[in-house]
């Protein structure tokens, strides 16, 4: 698949499918599926945005009510992306949190259209203890992950660098965690393009 290739998809028109707040809203699709996973605030909604190059797309899924809910974008028919859930949000209250810890459970452990989950993990911070947990839960259900630093724009340089290094050597206690890290910035545009193409590598040919 060539850069060419995913311009071409992430230029498609985006449709939201459907937001799950609860199991048995799971869509049933034949699409190959991509998961957006992480904190909240990490820039999850940002990224989905900045990936089709639109800043309404995921608007949808920071619309309150929308944000606990699995949020389904179909990209030109021939790849879902998924808006899950933030977790890690100390303000949630107690069964509301259980909720979705369940929701993202069932989700991860069993949805065989899912090809790749991304962990986005903001840059400034690196690995949380609850992005520890749910990296341990997809390595025991064997669902590949990728890790994504956002909000890179925020670090400097030599930041960066010491905080991805930091990191990959964290990844490699994970069995299941791609081993290539990728660095974004939904604001700057920063690593969009190796994003898309690593991407449009998992979706359905034209
Ligand atoms: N500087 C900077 N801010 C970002 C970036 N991505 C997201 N944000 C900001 O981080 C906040 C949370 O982003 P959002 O996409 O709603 O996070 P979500 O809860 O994971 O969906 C918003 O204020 C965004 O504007 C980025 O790449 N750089
Ligand atoms: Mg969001």
């Amino acid at each position: 698949m060539t850069a060419d290739a995913a311009t071409h998809l992430f230029r498609r028109p985006v449709t939201f499918v459907t937001g799950a707040a609860t199991v048995d809203g799971i869509p049933a699709t034949r699409l190959p599926e991509v998961a957006l996973i992480g904190r909240s605030n990490v820039g999850k909604s940002s990224l989905i945005n900045a990936l089709v190059g639109r800043g309404d797309v995921a608007r949808v899924s920071n619309t309150p009510g929308r944000t606990q809910q699995l949020n389904f974008f179909d990209l030109g028919g021939r790849l879902m992306l998924v808006d899950m859930p933030g977790y890690g949000y100390a303000e949630a209250p107690r069964d509301k949190k259980a909720e979705w810890s369940d929701l993202i459970r069932f989700y991860l452990k069993g949805r065989p259209p899912l090809r790749r989950a991304l962990v986005l993990v903001d840059a400034r911070h690196g690995f949380k203890d609850s992005d520890q947990a749910i990296m341990e839960l997809m390595d025991d259900s064997a669902v590949n992950y990728q890790i994504v630093l956002t909000k890179c724009d925020k670090l400097k340089p030599k930041e960066l660098e010491q905080r991805l290094e930091e990191m990959a050597t964290a990844a490699k206690l994970h069995v299941a965690a791609h081993p290539a890290l990728v660095t974004t910035s939904a604001a700057s545009g920063h690593g969009l393009d190796q994003l898309r193409t690593a991407l449009s590598e998992l979706a359905l040919p034209e």
